[in-house]
């Protein structure tokens, strides 16, 4: 019996799809693996693993390798919270909202880069359907992300505007494609690399009421090289085991400033001498940016 090391490429009701020097084998889950195992997946797209192969094309996954980092989310279910990996080993996140229709929730932005934060995975942002709007307005509106240090793209499926430069920044890496419903995530695969859209469309999350059986998930290959993942948009916020005081880590333009607060455990809410606080009245520190992390840290 032959062995091999590969990656998950494709999960689909328990069979996974392995990419190895032996090509695609498609491959169940020891049942080792499976035990004392029901808050979340076990095992997913982007996961490397050693699997023994039984026949031509059919193997087991003996062992998954420790992730790097992964895009995650908790889905309530009748059992308990269920966390679903939508993408394992991620090394970029590409978190696409509309300029408009629908208006990006900035809230959710913020929280996905806190995620993406914690687990040191380079983030691109990017604002669809600019053609909607005026890249004047639009820079005003959302450039403060650019400030912050991320990547800020403008795009739309009529103008074109920086679709090149998104291609470009998604060479070479496993990428996943996030953000909410209709904002243009497959309009932009689509456009990126004609067909791929339409490919991710078959395994967009139309079940996000916490079933978590009949999702397929299938990492692309781009043309330049590199995958693309297409993942649901999170609502619930994915942040567990991360202590309030944590965050101020988690927001680059926040965490220099912590050091120069009156109060070693200030909380960066009323307290006097608070350089985060002071920092946001100078316009150091959008207010919006502010405000996700007060609510983040203290639920207010
Ligand atoms: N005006 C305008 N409309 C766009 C643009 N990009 C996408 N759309 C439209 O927005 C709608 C949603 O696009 P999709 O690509 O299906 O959005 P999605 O993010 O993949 O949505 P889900 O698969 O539901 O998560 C479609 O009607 C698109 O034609 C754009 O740049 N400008
Ligand atoms: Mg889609
Ligand atoms: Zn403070």
């Amino acid at each position: 019996m032959d062995t091999s090391a590969g990656v998950v490429i494709r999960s689909q009701s328990g069979f996974y799809h392995v990419n190895t020097t032996m090509g695609r084998i498609i491959c169940q889950l020891r049942g080792k693996l499976k035990r004392n195992r029901f808050d979340g997946d076990i095992l997913a797209v982007g996961d490397k693993v050693d699997i023994s192969i039984h026949a031509e094309g059919v193997g087991m996954v003996e062992a998954i390798h420790p992730r790097t980092s992964m895009l995650a989310r908790l889905s309530p279910t009748s059992k308990g919270i269920y966390r679903q990996i939508l993408l394992a080993n991620v090394e970029q996140i590409v978190l696409i909202f509309a300029c408009t229709n629908p208006d990006p929730h900035l809230r959710m932005l913020d929280r996905y880069l806190v995620i993406a934060e914690k687990q040191d995975v380079p983030v691109v942002v990017v604002f669809n359907k600019l053609d909607l709007v005026t890249l004047h307005g639009a820079e005003t509106k959302f450039g403060y992300y650019k400030n912050i240090g991320y990547p800020v793209l403008f795009t739309s499926k009529i103008l074109g505007g920086s679709v090149q430069e998104l291609k470009q920044r998604l060479t070479g890496k496993l990428n996943a494609f996030t953000g909410p419903s209709g904002v243009g995530k497959s309009t932009l695969l689509n456009l990126i690399q004609p067909g791929l859209g339409l490919a991710a469309r078959e395994v967009s999350d139309s079940t996000s009421k916490g079933r978590h059986t009949t999702v397929v998930r299938e990492m692309f290959t781009l043309p330049d090289g590199g995958f693309v993942v297409d993942t649901p948009g999170i609502k619930a916020l994915a942040l567990w085991d991360t202590e309030p005081e944590e965050l101020d880590g988690y927001f680059p333009e926040i965490a220099p400033f912590v050091q120069f607060c009156n109060f070693n455990d200030c909380t960066h809410r009323m307290e006097p001498g608070c350089a985060v606080k002071k920092a946001v009245s100078e316009g150091s520190i959008h207010p919006a940016r502010y405000d996700s992390y007060l609510r983040l840290r203290y639920g207010e």
